[in-house]
């Protein structure tokens, strides 16, 4: 059984040690033990003053005789000081630290636990995932709540825990006995905040940088993505293509917008974007870690220019008066869904109209003609066209 001896090591200090034996103690002044692990003999009439047992219920006054010396062989197994706080040794801090995390970040880490003998009791690796916690708000046991304040992505550090930060007295499970000293060795993965923006840092600009990706936008770029550890995610080197998408309509996480916004054709960035502006608690299987912060390095390859807010086609010349009977081809006094494509391709292909980039011409098209076509019938009406040419002349849009 575990037995419990606390006393005072020198003048004033008071020392909560735990040891293996049959009998538990309280009180115990006088002497210390150097270190956990160390065996000794406490004798009742030696060197250790003011010892007091506290014999187990099961144990009877017959079994100790009156006026008898009693001697115990003792390994003590932890100490520590009602009055001390944590300690936080073996620091391995990386350089830079852009950042120390502060009460309310959210930090993701991987411990070992174990007590102060070095008996195992707990670790995240063994559970392949990281403990998510937000720190200094009481999610966690005092000790580990202090002891992950002010550390840094990429740290590694011993948190010790005397029982008072931790679990107390009476312990928890079946493998924190009461009073129990705890040591944390801790490796941080990330963490952020939820007030955290994405946070943008331009590595290369080209000297010409005068067109600035805008909403709507089409742009092409390559990025390396990876976790806060270097864990890499995805490349689009890896498939020898830029990844292509409309700036500002969803095609991406909220972070990728904000970081791609206002790049120029040419320039370099990296990102860092928290998890409430990437892929959030739930993560994607496989591939991110819920709650991940990521990192990317992105490139802008090329990019073209979007049609103003809320359009999907413009004229880049003065509207035909006539462009009824100009779609109308077979002349039969309706356009039909081929005349009408036909027509606003043939547009776009002679430079005198665009359609919004990065979108497939055919769905815009399709949804102009059933904009224009107002009874659904599969036909755009001269008073159908005229009807929605006068609205769109106060919209200036087809
Ligand atoms: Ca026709
Ligand atoms: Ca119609």
């Amino acid at each position: 059984m575990v037995a419990r001896v606390a006393g005072w090591d020198d003048p004033g200090r008071f020392v909560c040690m735990r040891l293996k034996d049959r009998l538990k103690f309280q009180h115990v002044s006088g002497q210390s033990f150097p270190s956990p692990g160390a065996q000794g003999r406490i004798s009742r009439s030696g060197g250790w003053g003011l010892l007091e047992l506290l014999l187990p219920l099961n144990h009877t006054s017959s079994d100790i005789p009156g006026q008898a010396s009693l001697v115990f062989d003792v390994i003590l197994l932890d100490l520590h000081n009602p009055r001390d706080g944590i300690t936080v040794t073996n620091q391995k801090v990386p350089e830079p630290c852009m950042r120390k995390s502060i009460a309310g970040d959210f930090v993701r880490y991987h411990y070992n636990g174990s007590l102060l003998d070095g008996t195992f009791f707990d670790s995240s690796y063994s559970r392949n995932r990281t403990y998510d916690t937000y720190v200094g708000r009481g999610y966690v046991i005092a000790g580990m709540d202090e002891g992950l304040i002010g550390v840094c992505v990429g740290e590694r550090r011993t948190i010790t825990i005397p029982p008072h930060l931790a679990y107390g007295e009476e312990g928890t499970g079946t493998k924190i006995p009461g009073s129990a000293v705890l040591v944390f060795d801790v490796h941080i993965i990330d963490f952020h905040n939820p007030s955290d923006n994405t946070q943008i840092t331009v590595t290369y600009k080209p000297e010409t940088c005068d067109k600035q990706a805008k909403k709507g936008d089409f742009v092409k770029y390559h990025y390396n993505a990876s976790l806060m550890d270097g864990t890499v995610i995805d490349s689009t080197h890896n498939y020898g293509k830029t990844y292509d998408i409309v700036l500002g309509a969803n095609q991406v996480v909220p972070g990728m917008e904000d970081g791609l916004m206002n790049m120029c054709v040419g320039e370099k960035r990296h990102i860092v974007i928290p998890p409430h502006l990437g892929y959030g608690e739930r993560g994607v299987t496989d591939e991110v870690p819920g709650s991940a912060v990521l990192v990317f390095d992105i490139e802008l390859i090329d990019m073209e220019e979007g049609l103003p807010e809320g359009y999907m086609f413009i004229w880049n010349d003065d509207v035909s008066p006539d462009l009824f009977s100009e779609m109308d081809k077979n002349d039969d006094k309706q356009v039909e869904p081929s005349e009408f494509t036909d027509y606003i391709l043939r547009q776009v292909n002679d430079g005198k109209g665009r359609l919004a980039p990065g979108f497939d011409p055919y769905r815009i098209i399709d949804n102009m003609f059933s904009n224009q076509d107002r009874n659904g019938d599969g036909k755009i009406t001269e008073a159908e066209f005229k009807l929605k040419a006068d609205e769109a002349a106060a919209h200036d849009e087809l």
